[in-house]
């Protein structure tokens, strides 16, 4: 009542002498103030670090919880709410809420959470940290926000102009922003990369937008170690190196990350990978990493790891190398044997001369033992008509056991890179004989293109196929990452590739591989498609990318079925019948989800009911 147009001309009459401030922020080096409905402000003391640490609920987030992602899915908003609750009361002091799957609508569901969270009073007292790929996502969480929220991320990978608009428009929303360590050239991976990132973005952040020190939390990127990749060794102490420049060089400035990422390669092990998480917390808090989004219903305490224990994961963490990974692998190894049965192994074991040649090769290759294998070698080309045909047999009857434990959570990512590596030395030994007996056409298994498609900046689950790939004979041009579609399309063309292979690991890349099956399509290629990442699935892969393709789309789960699918796709005898199963297989995927599925009358399901007795 009474703002009449009249009385706002006055307002606005008044409000001219004023400069807004919205850009040029006087306080400085305060102390950053989140808040739900109760106020987080973000102590810093001389005390314990740990007892500054906020720690941030990561399990609403479709990507990184499967019963998240179903709860979503299928609409049970209040059993995806009591998550959220759950992590309030084990003690998380932010919830992280992410929407990124390529067959949700990410904006809507965001805010349809969010705004359920928000009527919550035992979730929504703490602040909310919004987390996508997709910048409309952020927007649109933060738009219906009330407190002050944590916008999770915003990066220089699309460059500076970008980000400065992104920083700007985090001002005029009220946010926080995590500055994840990207650039136009990808994600930092090294010391020097992860630290020459964030200044860079610190100085645009403060001296260009005007944003409060406070109120920038750097990600430098909290990497898998001991992936079966020795680059990979050292990230996280490089992580934790990068920790202490940021929090000495940069003041003000806060520190995160996305602290389960460090184990993925121990998928299955959750001792080992509380156990990694609860020594890396330890020591890159007293570096200065004052939040980190964690499962805060870890149980695994640092003071709590038997010595014996302790000593191994330190190594792996601080002191990096290929001996320390490989008693990383060991530990962690003897842990799963003992929690399977007490320790009774349920696989083969090996009874050397028993076994037949076969039998033998699919055992060392498993186990990855490159020792003795060309014995073995030479025995089955005494065997075997053609030495191709020991590859195809016997080997790739190998990797695929590997890859079925590997799925299963019975072998880690580092085993599986060591059985490449007995692949490669398998391969090389028979390489001389399959050219021997070939017509001299082709050398290779065949050639394979590879990148990561534009937009995404990930490239460490790409690069472990692409080594796996090489180790089983194949040729692999890596275009590297956001890599473009005119680019890719010009490659192929000129390379002819007998596949190309399609990364991503955030879900704006689904979309992206979409245009860039049609690109191809239109352009008239259709050798076979892969793609894989954590973004991708078979249903999306049936549903969206396949239907925009003239050729074959492959949905590869992991590393070792890239190689294994790329092997049957070049094999003349396998090649039609697996392209058949693939196309059936999305077909049947198509019509599923064509059709809902039917809900029980409640006369059936009272009598599914649990009987005990
Ligand atoms: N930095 C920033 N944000 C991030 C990340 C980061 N957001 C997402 C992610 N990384 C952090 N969140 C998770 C959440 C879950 C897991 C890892 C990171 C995880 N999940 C189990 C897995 O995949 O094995 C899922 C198990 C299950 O299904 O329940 O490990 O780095 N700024």
């Amino acid at each position: 009542c009474g703002t009449t147009p009249e009385h706002i001309a006055l307002m606005a009459r008044l409000a001219e002498q004023f400069k807004t401030n919205v850009h040029k922020p006087s306080r400085r080096h305060m102390r950053l103030a989140l808040s739900g409905l109760e106020p987080l402000t973000k102590d810093e003391g001389a005390g314990d670090a740990a007892d500054y640490f906020v720690n941030v609920g990561e399990r609403c987030n479709v990507a990184g919880s499967r019963k998240f992602l179903r709860l979503i899915k299928e609409g049970s908003y209040d059993e995806a709410l009591d998550i959220a609750r759950h992590q309030v009361e084990d003690g998380a002091m932010v919830i992280d809420v992410n929407m990124d799957d390529g067959l949700l609508d990410a904006p809507k569901e965001m805010v349809h959470f969010l705004n359920l969270l928000a009527s919550d009073p035992d979730i929504c007292r703490v602040p909310i940290m919004v987390d996508s790929s997709n910048w409309e996502v952020i927007r649109a969480g933060l738009k219906c926000m009330q407190g002050k929220c944590i916008a999770n991320s915003i990066s220089l990978k699309e460059g500076e102009e970008v980000f400065v608009a992104h920083a700007r428009e985090l001002l005029l929303l009220g946010a926080a922003a995590v500055v994840m360590a990207f650039d136009e050239q990808g994600q930092a991976d090294t010391y020097e990369r992860r630290i020459g990132i964030c200044e860079r973005a610190y100085r645009l952040l403060v001296d260009k937008v005007g944003m409060a020190p406070e109120d920038i939390i750097f990600d430098p990127n909290v990497l898998a170690i001991a992936t079966g990749m020795p680059e990979h060794d050292a990230y996280a102490l490089d992580y934790i190196r990068a920790t202490e420049w940021i929090h000495t060089n940069l003041p003000g400035a806060h520190v995160s990350g996305g602290v389960s990422n460090l184990s993925f390669s121990f998928r299955g092990n959750n001792y080992v990978r509380e156990a990694m998480h609860a020594v890396f917390l330890y020591h890159a808090q007293k570096k200065g990493m004052d939040f980190g989004i964690v499962n805060p219903s870890a149980k695994v305490m640092y003071a709590d790891i038997p010595a014996e224990q302790l000593q191994v994961l330190e190594d792996a963490i601080l002191q990096p190398s290929a001996h320390a990974t490989e008693r990383l692998v060991e530990m962690a190894t003897a842990l799963a044997e003992q929690a399977v049965e007490g320790g009774r192994h349920a696989e083969g074991t090996s009874q050397g001369t028993q076994q037949s040649v076969e039998e033998r090769l699919v055992e060392k290759l498993r186990r990855g033992i490159s020792q003795g294998i060309e014995e073995d070698l030479a025995e089955a080309l005494q065997q075997y008509d053609k030495a191709v045909d020991i590859i195809e047999g016997p080997l790739m009857q190998g990797m695929n056991l590997v890859g079925k434990l590997f799925g299963e959570g019975k072998m880690f990512l580092p085993q599986v890179i060591k059985t490449a590596r007995t692949m490669k030395q398998a391969v090389a030994y028979l390489q001389p004989h399959i050219e021997a007996q070939r017509d001299g056409s082709q050398k290779s298994a065949g050639r394979v293109l590879l990148a990561t498609v534009k937009g995404d900046v990930h490239d460490i689950g790409k690069n472990i196929v692409s080594v796996v790939l090489a180790c089983n004979g194949f040729e692999v041009i890596d275009l590297g990452v956001m890599v473009p579609e005119d680019v890719l399309l010009n490659k192929a063309e000129e390379l002819k590739p007998d596949i190309i292979g399609l990364s991503g690991l955030i879900t704006p890349s689904l979309t992206e591989m979409t245009k860039v099956a049609q690109t191809l399509a239109t352009a008239g290629i259709s050798v076979p498609v892969m793609v894989g990442g954590a973004t991708t699935s078979p249903l999306h892969t049936a549903l969206k990318i396949a239907p925009a393709y003239d050729g074959p789309v492959i949905w590869a789960k992991d590393a070792s079925q890239t190689a294994l699918m790329a092997a049957r796709v070049m094999n003349p005898a396998l090649k039609e019948e697996t392209l058949r199963e693939l196309q059936q297989e999305q077909e049947q995927l198509r019509a599923e989800a064509a059709t809902p599925t039917p809900k029980m009358s409640i006369d059936k399901a009272r009598e599914n009911k649990l009987k005990l007795f």
